[in-house]
């Protein structure tokens, strides 16, 4: 399938669609006192909620909501601490607030309870590899984004390795698609994210970015995460709530180069900037 042919898909994230006809914004909302652009922005359910309130006014499409920081040396957090956070959290803004949610987590008890509570996709950045995560998203029929990650959050930044990064990114993925489907989680409910600053350095971003295309035209809709990420402080030195424009930067051409939907901090910027974007080229090309 090719990038074009996705313009058709509709998502359904547990009842609430998500059109793939343009590019879409996922909104961050993270309930983590320790995320590492926003950490402490967002810690009661009350300002989350606000928070999510202001993202969907600025044309978010769905909201991604995680209480598991991933950031290079984070420390974990039990099942029973992320669901205190996230669940009340996912609860009001699926009531309040009318467009889907996905939860980043990639606890399968998490998944579930996230679920029950009205989470419409699960975002998992171990790619559904923890035990027993497969079978309970195939049992939720939900849709699925599995990211690519080499190693572990604690240590991922220690010196990645590839002979091929976007060669070895996209069969991973595309294994991990292959098996998920064996699993029963239906196709169309799979996406793929190349997974930036995740066990990657500065030139391995940079080679999956200008080979994006490569990884958006393999029939499964690519998710493309850039916003504030530390490519942006080697690049420009901005500390990470003056990394706005470079993450304008990187989402358009992530678009640019195919991705159909882009997870980011800064939503009103976004839509505009992707406006921008689609008033230039109506139609994302599917390798440019
Ligand atoms: C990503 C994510 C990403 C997906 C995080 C951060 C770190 N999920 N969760 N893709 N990043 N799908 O927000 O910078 O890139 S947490």
């Amino acid at each position: 399938m090719t990038g074009s042919k996705q313009d058709s898909i509709a998502i359904d994230c547990g009842g609430r669609l998500l059109l793939l006809d343009r590019p879409r914004i996922m909104g961050i909302l993270n309930v983590t006192p320790d995320s590492f652009s926003d950490g402490g922005e967002c810690l009661s359910p009350k300002e989350a909620l606000m928070h999510a309130h202001r993202m969907a006014a600025a044309g978010a499409d769905i909201i991604d909501i995680g209480g598991e920081s991933t950031r290079p040396g984070a420390a974990p957090v039990s099942v029973q601490q992320e669901l205190d956070r996230v669940i009340p959290v996912i609860e009001a803004v699926w009531t309040e607030i009318r467009i889907p949610i996905s939860i980043d987590t990639s606890k399968p008890e998490v998944m579930k309870a996230a679920a029950a509570a009205g989470a419409g996709m699960i975002n998992d950045v171990f790619a559904l590899r923890r035990e027993g995560a497969m079978q309970a998203v195939a049992g939720l029929n939900l849709p699925v984004c599995l990211m690519h990650m080499l190693g572990e959050p604690r240590s991922m930044q220690q010196q990645p390795q590839y002979q091929d990064v976007v060669a070895e990114v996209e069969s991973f993925l595309l294994d991990r698609a292959r098996d998920c489907e064996a699993a029963g989680i239906a196709k169309q409910n799979i996406l793929l994210d190349p997974g930036f600053g995740f066990g990657k350095n500065m030139d391995h971003n940079l080679e999956l970015l200008r080979q994006l295309s490569r990884l958006s035209s393999r029939g499964y809709p690519l998710i493309a995460g850039l916003s504030r990420k530390s490519m942006l402080a080697r690049i420009t030195g901005r500390k990470v709530d003056q990394r706005l424009a470079g993450s304008l930067t990187l989402a358009v051409l992530a678009v640019r180069a195919g991705a159909a939907i882009v997870r980011v901090h800064d939503v009103v910027e976004t839509h505009d900037a992707i406006k921008v974007l689609s008033a230039v080229w109506p139609r994302t090309p599917e390798s440019v």
